[in-house]
């Protein structure tokens, strides 16, 4: 309660996510923002992506003409966290020079150990106290969903989703494998969140499509997984679409890859750049938001059950907010797509 309870935008007296009415109690997915970003490189702002894209989301028709059996979108965003917001200032303040003359290539910058201390000891508290809130939701039967903030944000929902599912597999949307063990001295980096993430036993696979920027060790990590790590290279996927191999035909194969329950962790920086030229770390090439939407659109034809998702790294950009309207319209597609995903099945477990 201490971390919603003095920020203005309470129940109410602003409109909800996509211009829903629907109060948190009667949703049946709950969005939680995370406007964290400590160890972005290169671009920050990704701490603004959750009210960016909540002020998109208002222009977005929130009809979708192939679910019409889900009567209408039961989805609630909780207000911004101020507390959260304050703190990530505070420890990203204390990191943003550091990481810029770490990318300028300057020799050994000088972090202070005591600092580096802080700045992991915090993110943890911050990640378990998402992963309560998350719990809080999950125990209530309702789907959630975190909204970043950098892409570490999601590890507090993986958490609390390993605690009530046995197993699940993630469809893991990203330019980058965020495999690093820790990343520039960062324990729980954006570059990091899927090694830990394998630490939770009931992640039995993780399927990564758009990567196109990672290390020889990430490539080593995925090739040690003994099948665990399930990487369709972004080169390769366009080299098939290059040969005529359609997309529909791609998708089948990633879809196969995936066990029956998916968790959907999203980079915006996935998409190709010029979907996101704001995000942190932008790499040319990547996947179309109509391919990402076929993929989406597949999986629940296919039955797979989505138990949650999130969607990071989306930052405001300079020019009309570009940014955000492609964030918000993700964030709707893969909201309708985990809520439609459901109708197959019993809600959870
Ligand atoms: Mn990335």
């Amino acid at each position: 309660m201490k971390l919603f309870s003095h920020h203005a935008n309470m129940p109410g007296t602003r409109i909800g996510l996509f211009r829903s009415n629907c109060p948190i109690d009667q949703a049946s997915l709950v969005v939680i923002p995370a406007p964290w970003e400590v160890t972005v490189s290169t671009h920050s702002g990704t701490a603004l992506g959750p009210e960016t894209m909540l002020k998109a989301s208002y222009q977005l028709n929130a009809y979708s003409p192939e679910y019409t059996h889900i009567p209408q979108l039961n989805i609630a965003m909780l207000p911004i966290s101020h507390d959260w917001k304050i703190l990530s200032n505070t420890l990203r303040h204390d990191t943003a020079g550091y990481i810029h003359a770490l990318e300028l290539g300057i020799q050994a910058p000088i972090l202070p150990k005591s600092v580096l201390q802080k700045i992991n000891s915090n993110t943890r508290l911050f990640q378990e106290e998402l992963k309560k809130k998350a719990l809080g939701y999950l125990n209530k039967n309702k789907l959630v969903a975190v909204l970043g903030g950098e892409h570490s944000v999601a590890l507090g929902l993986l958490e609390a989703l390993a605690e009530k599912h046995e197993h699940f597999g993630i469809l893991h949307i990203n330019a980058h494998a965020a495999l690093y063990k820790a990343y520039q001295g960062f324990n729980y980096s954006h570059a990091s969140l899927m090694h830990h993430a394998l630490k939770l036993p009931q992640i039995e696979k993780v399927v990564q499509i758009g990567l196109r920027d990672y290390s020889k060790e990430e490539a080593q990590v995925i090739a040690n997984s003994k099948g665990r790590i399930v990487a369709f290279l972004n080169d390769k996927l366009q080299a098939d679409r290059f040969r005529g191999i359609k997309w529909d035909t791609s998708c089948k194969k990633i879809i196969d890859a995936l066990p029956e329950q998916v968790y959907i962790s999203f980079d915006i920086d996935g998409l190709d750049p010029s979907l996101c030229p704001s995000t942190g770390s932008p790499v040319p090439g990547g996947l179309g938001f109509d391919e990402v939407c076929y993929l989406l659109r597949c999986m629940v034809a296919a039955g797979k059950k989505v138990i949650g998702f999130d969607l990071c790294e989306v930052a405001p950009g300079e020019h009309l907010d570009w940014d955000a309207q492609v964030g918000s319209r993700m964030l709707y597609q893969l909201a309708i797509t985990t809520i439609a995903s459901q109708s197959k099945g019993d809600t959870n477990e």
